[in-house]
């Protein structure tokens, strides 16, 4: 089976493409395996807490986590979980975590899924898609890290990763009225407040656990 997980809204806002892409793919069948969606707090220790044992319990053959990239244009591959967080805004319990994400933990892990062929693919069906070396110093990239550090230790064939997605069009067009009413100087002018249409993001999701599924019992 597969668990895809996706956080919940944060920073005020209540919605987060990484839930509605879990959400819409959760019970789906993908390449003969069953989807497992778990929408997950921004919550550190919730996460640090409760993932490893979701592990345990589902014995997954494959873990994908989404979260949202703010202003990210495409679809980001995380191809690195480093073993640091640097919160620069609380958590959803006003937690903010600096210093490693698992004490005593390797300085990092590289994600097992299949990026050159995940990326290749989605191109081929005209969704933009990009890698990346760094998911940053917050709960994506701890969460990532918690993932890997659990499946090198605890679940060796099971392959693992971290998938980034632009924030979905209400929510910049909702930021624009913000910014007008804030009336925030430049903000209006900015020009990298992208945006991806759901369809497109829960097609690539399915495209990546497809191939991410390819060759494994
Ligand atoms: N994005 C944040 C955490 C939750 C989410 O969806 C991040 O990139 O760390």
């Amino acid at each position: 089976m597969i668990l895809l997980t996706g956080f919940q809204g944060y920073a005020g806002r209540s919605l987060n493409p990484a839930e509605a892409v879990v959400r819409a793919l959760d019970g789906t069948d993908i390449g003969g395996m069953t989807v497992h969606g778990r929408v997950l707090p921004v919550d550190f220790h919730a996460v640090a807490r409760d993932v490893p044992g979701m592990i345990d319990a589902l014995a997954p053959k494959i873990v994908v986590s989404l979260g949202l990239w703010p202003g990210e244009p495409m679809i980001r591959l995380e191809r690195v979980a480093a073993n640091w967080a640097q919160f620069e805004l609380p958590d959803a319990v006003g937690h903010r975590q600096v210093g490693p994400v698992v004490q005593g933990g390797a300085d990092g892990y590289l994600s097992s899924l299949p990026h050159d062929a995940i990326q290749s693919a989605l191109r081929a069906q005209g969704i933009p898609c990009r890698q990346s070396g760094s998911a940053g110093t917050y709960l994506c990239n701890a969460l990532s890290y918690i993932v890997l550090h659990h499946c090198a230790h605890h679940h060796p064939g099971t392959r693992a990763g971290f998938i980034h997605l632009p924030y979905l069009p209400v929510q910049v067009a909702q930021m624009l009225d913000d910014i007008a009413a804030e009336e925030r100087l430049e903000q209006h002018q900015r020009a990298d407040y992208a945006s991806m249409s759901l369809e497109p993001m829960i097609e690539a999701v399915k495209i990546a656990l497809t191939i991410g599924a390819e060759g494994v019992a």
